[in-house]
């Protein structure tokens, strides 16, 4: 089964009541990048990547753009069998994992949509037809984050996300025990997601004056070093996100103990064919892991929410999705949601979406 063409999209994603803020800056609009790949018997499939503005990760829109167009060329005729399709992308350029991810999304849809099956079944087989959520709230006053808590819990979500870092650590810490005195005894399950954005000073004291807090502490520093210079003494679980840039990196961190789990994201890791890898790796190691994404529209939403839907339940930590952040949807009839925080794992083959392709124009690039 061969690619026929490669069409690809940009696409403005504005920030509801924005922006989005994080300990690596400010976001109001998000640009996101689309593929649709045609096969050689008329199917389409559809893939996306979004990087969270320019400074969260080492990847930013026009990047992303630059990337495909360099590859799309020499793929048109390439067999769309993921891991086949993957090293074909591999010889024609080296990194660009998110990029990359874009193609291999598209392929995944488009096997899905030519064989009748849903990309969750050609991943391994769905677990659930309900897949958790969990919320991430922007860095903000800790009683407005406290508030944001609550109103999360009475949503019915399972786990919230708090973003700290990039302020003095007095206030994150403040905001850690406010959203506490919101949640204690509720049963919803707490990230506290640095970032990137404290020093190991920080994160050491925010672990030592919250110790009655359950929390996992989501890339409290920047680099490897840093992790392991904390691990020994950090009392809380720690998941790495940012930091795992590829599955090498993850295998290390995995084997060696570094992290307790993983904030996972389809593109950075390369796509759903590594994001699969990923997840076994993880399930062998009994390692919890989200499956998200930075951010983006209804096709990295359902490529999160089917994969999301293949973990093993007890390590699923959820799936992210930027809906609560985006007006409207790409796909009008079947376009992903969350409600009571799950998220229903879409009906039809492939991604289970279609988008209405009149909201990009026309495309910057076609091959
Ligand atoms: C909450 N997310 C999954 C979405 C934003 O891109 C940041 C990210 C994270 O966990 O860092
Ligand atoms: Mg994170």
């Amino acid at each position: 089964m061969k690619i026929r063409e490669i069409h690809i999209y940009a696409h403005d994603l504005p920030v509801k009541n924005g922006p989005y803020v994080m300990a690596s800056g400010a976001v109001h609009t998000l640009g996101t990048t689309l593929v649709k790949m045609v096969g050689e018997d008329g199917n389409v499939g559809w893939g996306e990547t979004c990087p969270v503005g320019p400074t969260y990760a080492e990847a930013h829109a026009g990047g992303a753009q630059a990337a495909l167009a360099l590859m799309a060329k020499g793929l048109i005729g390439a067999e769309i069998w993921p891991a086949a399709l993957n090293r074909k992308m591999h010889s024609l350029l080296t990194g660009h994992n998110y990029a990359k991810a874009a193609i291999d999304i598209a392929a995944h849809d488009l096997l899905g949509k030519t064989l009748g099956v849903s990309v969750a079944n050609l991943l391994g087989g769905a677990m659930t037809d309900r897949v958790p959520s969990y919320y991430a709230s922007g860095i903000g006053a800790p009683d407005e984050i406290a508030r944001i808590a609550r109103e999360k819990l009475e949503e019915r979500y399972p786990r919230i996300q708090v973003k700290l870092g990039g302020r003095p650590v007095e206030i994150d810490i403040e905001t850690i025990r406010k959203v506490w005195e919101v949640l204690k005894g509720s049963g919803m399950r707490i990230a506290v997601d640095g970032n990137r954005g404290w020093t190991t000073r920080d994160a050491l004291r925010v672990s030592r004056e919250c110790l009655d807090v359950p929390f996992v502490m989501e890339q409290p520093c920047d680099t490897l070093q840093e992790l392991e210079r904390i691990r020994p003494q950090v009392k809380h679980g720690i998941y790495m996100d940012e930091g795992s840039i590829d599955l090498n990196t993850v295998i290390s961190a995995a084997g060696t103990g570094l992290v307790d789990g993983f904030g996972m994201k389809v593109t950075r890791i390369g796509g759903l064919q590594n994001m699969r890898a990923f997840r076994d790796i993880c399930e062998a190691r009994n390692l919890p892991h989200t499956c998200d994404d930075s951010w983006g529209g209804d096709i990295i939403a359902a490529a999160c929410t089917q994969i999301g839907a293949t973990v093993k339940p007890d390590l699923c930590e959820g799936v992210w999705l930027a809906a609560p952040y985006i007006e409207g949807n790409f796909d009008p009839e079947n376009g992903i949601r969350i409600e009571g925080g799950h998220i229903k794992l879409p009906d039809g083959p492939g991604l289970g979406v279609v988008p209405d392709e009149t909201l990009f124009g026309p495309p910057v690039a076609s091959f």
